[in-house]
């Protein structure tokens, strides 16, 4: 076996181990902004790395289709129990790979296909997995979509009331990836009443908001709640499916657990399970509610600086980690403001706004979130600088100037990183 149980992966893979050092020293050496990020603890990257990746499971704890999963089953049990304390809810199932895993339980467990489900647009904020055409959600089932208003941003509940009595859905769906605010979830869930369908809300993104009691719950009003661990949360990249127990959903939970296994997926992800357990022990900690507080501050502190530098926003600001600038009146396009930014180390995304071009070319926004560059320890001040230095950077690009302002921008990022350093 020569080194196989012990030699270090630059020894043995200089290619992967190569990529994985330049991957590092990016994350170093940029400050990271797409909303979706964050930066996982010590305790986590422990887990992802740990030896029970070697293990395969089927089932749930206590009831497996493999020998030898004593220890998972405390790992999972771990989990599961930790969730429904961080979320105060009566049913957690931790197994899902991804957010989009979860989604299609839920849509496996309450839907037939054909079934009419209503979302919020893509194009609005929504997300893919709530009824792209392209996504099997979309494929499989009648999906329809409400969006935003055009000057406001915001979500109108009439029009989700008025398409609601007319589509009648059998799902009616709030959550995204980047709308900026928050859903009024008693609204949505007298609308799904009306309606007689069941009320579900994706949190993947304000997840770690609503952890940390800086952000309203959907575990009250919701039929069925989905989230990844991911994003705001800081956990690894995984799923998870919960509720309070309701009249509607009291005898889902067999139901949801065989839709996940062996519904849409097989063999678990037993070191993400670890982590998974790890990230909900922290959010349990006094010091999640602080880390939660800062993310929401500094993103508003973000938001405003930005506005005040000229900068139009979709909503006109932000009640959560997400913060959506609307680029039209430079002139400029998402993905040259995204670049242009990564020169000077500020990493973002391009996306579209509401009524964007359908090109993702052609989109004329881009998201940035505040999770990932707050748990490096950046403070309000500091994304009063970097609001700053975005709008400069974004102004400079549409006068044709950038070049003469690129470096002193890069130097006020790169104090950034080496003042708030990650994973010594
Ligand atoms: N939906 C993608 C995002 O928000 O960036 C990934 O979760």
């Amino acid at each position: 076996m020569g080194d196989f149980f012990t030699g270090a992966i630059g020894k043995s893979d200089p290619l992967v181990a190569d990529a994985l050092h330049l991957e590092k020293q990016r994350q170093h050496s940029q400050i990271e902004l797409i909303a979706s990020e964050n930066i996982v603890s010590r305790a986590v990257l422990d887990a992802l790395g740990h030896e029970i990746c070697n293990k395969t499971l089927e089932g749930y704890p206590g009831a497996r289709f493999h020998g030898g999963g004593q220890y998972v089953d405390i790992v999972e049990q771990a989990a599961i129990d930790r969730a429904k304390q961080v979320f105060g809810a009566d049913y957690a199932n931790v197994q899902p790979h991804s957010g989009s895993q979860a989604n299609l339980a839920v849509f496996f467990t309450l839907l037939r296909p054909g079934d009419a489900v209503l979302s919020l647009d893509l194009a609005a904020g929504g997300h893919l997995s709530h009824g792209l055409g392209a996504n099997l959600s979309g494929r499989w089932f009648s999906a329809h979509h409400y969006g935003v208003e055009r000057d406001s941003g915001l979500v109108d509940y009439d029009e989700v009331e008025m398409l609601a009595k007319e589509v009648r859905p059998k799902l009616l769906i709030c959550g995204g990836s980047a709308y900026p605010r928050e859903f009024d979830f008693g609204r949505m869930a007298a609308i799904a009443r009306k309606v007689g369908a069941y009320f579900h809300v994706d949190m993947a993104h304000f997840a770690g908001l609503v952890a940390g009691g800086v952000h309203p719950s959907p575990l009250p009003h919701a039929d069925i709640v989905t989230c990844t661990t991911t994003k705001t949360l800081r956990g690894p990249r995984g799923g998870m499916i919960l509720y309070k127990e309701n009249e509607r959903n009291k005898d889902w939970g067999r139901r949801l657990q065989a839709s996940v296994f062996p519904g849409v997926q097989g063999s678990l992800h037993t070191q993400v399970l670890a982590a998974k357990a790890v990230c909900l022990g922290e959010a349990l900690q006094p010091s999640f509610a602080d880390y939660a507080g800062r993310v929401k501050a500094n993103a508003k502190a973000l938001a405003s600086t930005l506005l005040k530098s000229g900068i139009k926003l979709v909503s006109g600001g932000t009640d959560t980690h997400i913060v959506l600038l609307d680029l039209s009146d430079l002139g400029l396009k998402g993905a040259e403001a995204e670049r242009v930014l990564d020169g000077a180390g500020i990493t973002c995304n391009k996306n579209p706004i509401p009524f964007d071009h359908p090109r993702p070319q052609d989109w004329v926004g881009i998201r940035l979130g505040s999770s990932a560059a707050t748990t490096r320890g950046l403070r309000e001040e500091d994304f009063v600088e970097l609001g700053l230095v975005i709008a400069e950077l974004l102004k400079a690009c549409a006068d044709g100037s950038l070049e003469k302002n690129l470096p002193a921008a890069r130097q006020r990022v790169t104090k950034f990183c080496d003042r708030y350093p990650i994973y010594p």
